[in-house]
């Protein structure tokens, strides 16, 4: 499924070109905040994607979990004259705080758009207008999924905001980038760390985050996450000759991004910088991969099954 993600991405990218307007969620475009929502890796993807809407239409952006929503910001959403709207994202559709989340926001008017892989599910009956894409993923772990909801809600942000969605050039490339990260298997330093950080600001925030959760599920390894320049003001304390930092460049401020991998370089790190391969992070559906075959690569060497993680279920179901 990591290796099918080129392909699919063609696919995803043919399915959204033929859509009528109406299925797009345009009233995303009238709200003064809109909401990034869902669980777990979908969560992940509402950082990065929440990101990029800010980017390209100006308007205000929050992602959260979805339990955070229930249990603390739908009272802030009740008691403020904001208008809001909220995007759904989930890849089964049937996440109980994702539903639930959807649920409130319907009883208080604001306007819900999902994003989903399963047209049945309950997202599908409980948002205002809802996407499935389609797509099919076998295992546990989201990879594909959570690539190509990502590429699908930088296109609807495109979109939704007059802009020509571009990602034609990007998709063809992305099979010499999956190419190249396959090396990483013959890197054994790499592969038999301890501790593992990914660091990332803006939209690469969601992909750190993401990444680390690819290896916490797939491998069972120690992993961590942080806003980039974050990791000096504290969790370098950490920083031993077993760790790997891996760095999603954000290809703005370099010099303050190269300092603190000088910083962490001479502490002891192995040290890994991912650079752009397109402006405005439109690359991040793609960077992703990266880390979803590393976690592959540990767990194969750890003798391990990454589709199907100790403790885990496809749905979480309270
Ligand atoms: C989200 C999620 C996944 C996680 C696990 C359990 O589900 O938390 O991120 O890897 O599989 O579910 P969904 O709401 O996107 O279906």
């Amino acid at each position: 499924e990591i290796l099918s993600q080129p392909g699919e991405f063609k696919k995803v990218l043919s399915y959204l070109n033929q859509l009528p307007i109406s299925s797009f969620p345009c009233f995303l475009i009238d709200s003064d905040v809109v909401y990034f929502v869902g669980c777990g890796s979908s969560y992940y993807l509402g950082i990065s994607a929440c990101k990029y809407f800010s980017r390209v239409t100006g308007i205000e952006t929050k992602a959260i979990p979805s339990g955070e929503l229930l249990l603390s910001d739908i009272r802030v959403m009740t008691s403020t004259k904001l208008k809001y709207s909220a995007v759904m994202i989930s890849r089964s559709g049937n996440t109980t705080e994702t539903v639930l989340a959807a649920e409130k926001l319907n009883k208080i008017g604001i306007k819900t758009f999902g994003i989903t892989l399963d047209g049945k599910s309950d997202l599908q009956k409980v948002c205002s207008l809802c996407l499935t894409l389609p797509l099919e993923e076998k295992s546990v772990v989201m990879t594909k999924s959570f690539s190509c909801m990502l590429l699908s809600l930088f296109f609807i942000s495109d979109k939704i905001s007059g802009k020509e969605p571009k990602y034609n050039q990007l998709v063809n490339n992305s099979n010499e980038f999956v190419k190249e990260s396959c090396q990483l298997e013959e890197n054994q330093t790499l592969l038999e760390a301890n501790h593992y950080v990914f660091l990332g600001s803006g939209i690469y925030e969601g992909i750190a985050r993401e990444s680390a959760l690819k290896l916490q599920e797939m491998s069972l390894s120690m992993a961590e996450a942080f806003s980039s320049l974050e990791y000096r003001h504290g969790p370098k304390a950490l920083v031993t000759n077993d760790i790997v930092i891996v760095l999603y460049s954000s290809g703005q401020s370099e010099k303050e991004e190269m300092n603190l991998l000088d910083e962490m370089r001479e502490l002891g790190a192995s040290i890994i910088c991912r650079s752009p391969i397109a402006e405005d992070g439109r690359d991040a559906f793609i960077q992703i991969i990266f880390a979803q075959l590393l976690g592959l690569f540990i767990a194969k060497r750890k003798g391990l099954n990454p589709d199907q993680p100790r403790n885990l279920s496809k749905t979480v179901i309270l």
